[in-house]
């Protein structure tokens, strides 16, 4: 029975030049996915399924389980000096926390309560996180390479609540054993397959798609190996299933969304780094995600994840070279 806190330090050895901060970020995480995971369960008993009837900055319904999950993490990083910044979806500007020393190397951003309108109907949800050095603590110094990211992962509530992490080389997996509170190492190398039999999207929207999306999700469906089509509404269970299973997982530019819908700071950059780290790749059909630079704290990006082989595909579509080698 290996515990995320026991891995994590007994990773650390291996790092003698490690403060251990990182490692004590990592399993801070853990500690708010136990806390928002709890919220979840109990939200429908406490009347916070609903919304909070403001929006968030992004212009979207805010749930009172967005804000409280967004608390949530904040309360989790406001001692012991170790993150100075913090991101979030849910708040327009960046919080700097007042007792953070000058030597507060971090800067966590975050996606608190990803698939939010899963919540009322009881589907998956995922809080999805970046860790970055903090630069000079301003807003301006987020706005960097996705390759500058130091830790990266997401916590997924599902019917088990698991926890996924990557800070160097490896994917890590872990499962909340909840009679005893601990999230317990499932997988210490989690491997995505080269290709897959799966492609998330919402085809609702594939009247604006472009023509060159439209036609990969076409190849997808008449051409090679049948695929089956899995989107939940939500980004992390949906990324989920193909970290473990392969495929690939898109929300496109479409008509009126010229830069898709999810941001590059606490949803892309992220999720980018796992898939790479596990095997696969990220792209927005122009560029590799994890090179994008965003030129603000909530810029969105086209957004297309998955196996390597579905990924590199979606990329000629992209170029309108479909048969290139
Ligand atoms: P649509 C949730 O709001 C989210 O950011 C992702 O989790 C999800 O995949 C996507 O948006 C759903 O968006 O436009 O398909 O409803």
């Amino acid at each position: 029975m290996i515990t995320l806190d026991r891995f994590i330090l007994e990773e650390e050895r291996h790092h003698p030049g490690a403060t251990g901060e990182l490692s004590m970020l990592l399993m801070r995480f853990g500690v708010a996915g136990k806390r928002i995971a709890w919220e979840l369960a109990v939200g429908g008993l406490k009347s916070l399924l609903g919304s909070t009837g403001g929006t968030n900055v992004q212009g979207e319904d805010q749930k009172k389980l967005d804000a409280l999950a967004n608390d949530i993490l904040l309360e989790t990083f406001d001692y012991g000096g170790l993150v100075s910044v913090a991101a979030s979806e849910e708040m327009e500007k960046i919080v700097v926390f007042p007792r953070a020393t000058e030597n507060g190397r971090y800067a966590v951003l975050f996606d608190p309560m990803d698939g939010s309108s899963n919540i009322a109907v009881n589907g998956t949800l995922g809080t999805i996180f970046s860790i970055r050095p903090r630069g000079g603590g301003r807003e301006e110094d987020l706005l960097r390479s996705g390759r500058e990211q130091v830790a990266a992962g997401y916590i997924l509530f599902g019917p088990a609540t698991l926890l996924v992490y990557t800070s160097g080389p490896e994917v890590r997996l872990f499962t909340l054993e909840p009679s005893i509170g601990e999230f317990l190492l499932t997988s210490a190398s989690v491997r995505m397959p080269p290709r897959g039999r799966a492609y998330a999207v919402n085809e609702g929207r594939s009247g604006g798609w472009t023509p060159e999306t439209a036609a990969f999700v076409d190849h997808l469906k008449r051409d090679g190996r049948p695929y089956s089509t899995r989107y939940s509404g939500s980004l992390v269970g949906d990324f989920h299933r193909i970290l473990l299973e392969g495929g690939i997982y898109l929300y496109p530019a479409a008509a009126g969304k010229s830069s898709g819908k999810l941001r590059v700071l606490y949803e892309c950059h992220p999720l980018a780094l796992v898939a790479e780290n596990a095997g696969g790749a990220a792209t927005t059909g122009a560029e590799k995600v994890l090179d994008v630079v965003p030129d603000s704290l909530h810029a969105r990006v086209p957004f297309a994840i998955g196996s390597a082989e579905e990924v590199a595909l979606y990329d000629r579509y992209a170029r309108g070279q479909p048969n290139q080698a």
